[in-house]
């Protein structure tokens, strides 16, 4: 992976991703796009929870509109599958990935965002499907995922009427499950990334490839997917370990939050 406007940082377990490309905004080009699909296809095998975050005032402007206007509608219909396999590999990659949110969570920064398993917000942050205005339709994913967090209603009222969300109200609908003071989305995303990482791999991949596909079938095939993830993951000798550090008094309680 080699894209000037974004950058991998390992700290430790934890692989900070960072689009770096503030003064479009954050915008997303096809090299943009590559690029984090490469990073998180080549994530090195000692990192266990990834971080996404943008430089500058905004976490993430939507597609870069300056190539859109070039494309017939076969290729379209390409860029838009690169788009779905690029953040195929955020959702569905190798491990938990926290986004860090703040200022503009737009168009195709939202579908960025909603491919991520954790949003965390700082009260700078604002959410809007442009796209409706724009005179074209979301094309990352967004109408599969983004109705999964909030309803198809309210992303119909985005599209429809150009609402923003602003982060109060985007928290309460279900964008992000974190609501934190301005400048801080960053340190929460890398605590929670961090306590990620302590997670048996079993569990998160369960979390990351079960849950979702489970989520998405009948309650019969679901039970049953369950039983098969919740047998395999019980059977991993980490999750013995586990079980007897509680068992045996080493392991934290739950408390109160
Ligand atoms: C851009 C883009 C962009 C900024 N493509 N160049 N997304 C949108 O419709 C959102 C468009 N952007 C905005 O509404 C605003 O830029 C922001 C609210 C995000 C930020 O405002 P602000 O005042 O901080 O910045 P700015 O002055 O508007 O932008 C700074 C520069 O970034 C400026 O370029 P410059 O050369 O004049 O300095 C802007 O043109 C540029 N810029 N956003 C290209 N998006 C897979 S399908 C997904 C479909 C979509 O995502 S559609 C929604 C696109």
């Amino acid at each position: 992976m080699s894209n000037a406007d974004l950058k991998l940082e390992l700290q430790g377990e934890i692989a900070v991703i960072r689009l770096t490309r503030a003064t479009k905004r954050n915008a997303l080009n096809d090299g943009l796009i590559l690029a984090l699909r490469d990073t998180f296809e080549q994530l090195p095998d000692t990192v266990r929870a990834a971080v996404i975050d943008g430089e500058g005032p905004h976490f993430c402007a939507g597609l870069d509109l300056s190539e859109l206007k070039e494309r017939d509608a076969a290729q379209g219909m390409h860029h838009s599958r690169m788009w779905h396999a690029a953040l195929e590999r955020i959702q569905h990659g190798p491990v938990p990935v926290v986004a860090a949110l703040h200022g503009a969570v737009v168009g195709g920064g939202l579908e960025l965002a909603s491919a991520c398993h954790i949003r965390v917000a700082d009260s700078t942050t604002f959410y809007a499907l442009p796209e409706g205005s724009r005179g074209i339709f979301v094309g990352g994913g967004g109408s599969v995922r983004i109705p999964r967090l909030i309803g198809v209603a309210r992303m119909t009222d985005m599209m429809l009427t150009g609402r923003v969300y602003d982060a109060e109200a985007g928290e309460r609908a279900g964008f992000a499950q974190y609501l934190v003071p301005e400048g801080t989305a960053f340190d929460k995303a890398m605590e929670l990334a961090r306590r990620i990482a302590e997670n048996a791999p079993l569990t998160n991949y369960a979390l990351m490839h079960a849950l979702p596909r489970i989520a998405d079938q009948n309650a019969d095939h679901g039970f049953f997917t369950e039983s098969l993830i919740c047998a395999i993951a019980q059977s991993a000798p980490e999750a013995k370990r586990r079980l007897s550090d509680f068992l045996e008094g080493r392991a934290a309680k739950v408390t109160k939050g």
